[in-house]
């Protein structure tokens, strides 16, 4: 008998979903969460026949280059600045991420962070729980109302999308500015406008960031967007650390050149700007916007997912849901 085909899962996730790759693969699962040093995650790799990754592991041709067997890296994200992926092309490895899985969650939490930092929540809770509350003036604690407001969204991909419907409810002007106008149907839909990255800037009084992290993007906030910016308006960053030029924000927060800001991501994170950190108008969350059970547990089953239809298993048998560098599929 012919041993099954490997996949290794480089963190703990769903065990009742992982279990549906049990009948045709022996899978091997990291228990801990662990930041694997790069010979060691090519270690981890080399005998495997399929993995399923987090945005901590970063894999390239170094990674891979010993990694004979290997045919799919499953990326647990939409996001896959972790991959490269001209590297696994060029190694005819697939590679899948978890595209339309987390949408809607992430959309949610987005306007949980807007709506948090317009109305100064982490603040206030600080506050409170540090005894201060011995009563409130009238004209105290005032926020930003959102109705009325321009929403604007630069990255109009799924999640930029979802995020703009739900401005509908808020009574609010949407604008997005994305390298490519969407289809006028799904404009309507979203009743969003596409305008210039300037225009963007100046406009937005409200701005979410929802663009993936490519060399282009990185720092396509720094200092001389937000000087563009209104001095009265709220950033938020649900995408990616390195989007941003944290310290050009910090910056700007302190002298007053933004209103407040509403970050999930970080560059370097873990680690966080400490600048950031002393800020009152600044509402911070460590890189959760999709953690809930529908999108983490749906990113599981996608990743399964592709893993088993590129093995012919499964419900997408032959056709694996979500692959980034189709080509490989097709010289196969
Ligand atoms: C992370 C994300 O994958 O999908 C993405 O791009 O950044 C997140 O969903 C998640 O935090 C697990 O690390």
């Amino acid at each position: 008998m012919t041993a099954k085909p490997r996949v290794w899962i480089s963190r703990p996730t769903f065990p009742d979903i992982v279990a549906r790759l049990d009948p045709y693969f022996e899978v091997v699962a990291e228990p801990r969460e662990i930041v694997f040093p790069p010979a060691e995650l090519a270690a981890k790799i080399r005998d495997c026949d399929a993995v399923i990754v987090g945005l901590k592991e970063r894999v390239g041709a170094a990674e891979v280059a010993g990694a004979a067997r290997l045919r799919i890296v499953a990326n647990l994200g939409v996001g896959y600045d972790n991959l490269d992926l001209a590297a696994l092309t060029a190694a005819g490895i697939a590679a899948s991420n978890t595209a339309g899985a987390l949408d809607e969650s992430v959309a949610d939490f987005t306007w949980a962070m807007l709506l948090g930092a317009a109305r100064r929540m982490g603040e206030a809770e600080r506050w409170l729980r540090a005894g201060q509350w011995q009563g409130t003036r009238f004209t105290d604690w005032l926020g930003m109302d959102v109705r009325g407001r321009t929403l604007g969204i630069l990255g109009m991909g799924r999640i930029g999308q979802a995020v703009a419907r739900r401005a509908v409810g808020f009574g609010m002007d949407v604008i997005y500015h994305n390298r490519s106008r969407l289809p006028q149907a799904l404009e309507s839909e979203c009743r969003a406008r596409w305008v210039d990255k300037g225009e963007l800037l100046r406009l937005s009084d409200f701005l979410v960031l929802a663009l993936p992290l490519t060399p282009e993007s990185r720092h396509a906030i720094g200092a001389t967007e937000l000087a563009q910016m209104k001095p009265t308006a709220v950033l938020a960053n649900i995408a990616r650390g390195g989007i941003v030029d944290d310290g050009a924000l910090a910056d700007a927060l302190a002298q007053g050149k933004l209103a407040a800001a509403a970050l999930d991501v970080f560059e370097g994170e873990p680690v966080v700007n400490p600048r950031l950190l002393e800020l009152d108008n600044v509402l911070l969350s460590p890189h959760i916007a999709s953690a809930s059970p529908d999108a983490r547990r749906g990113m599981t089953a996608m990743a399964v997912d592709n893993v088993l239809a590129l093995f012919g298993h499964g419900p997408h048998a032959g056709r694996p849901p979500t692959i980034l560098n189709p080509e490989v599929l097709a010289a196969a």
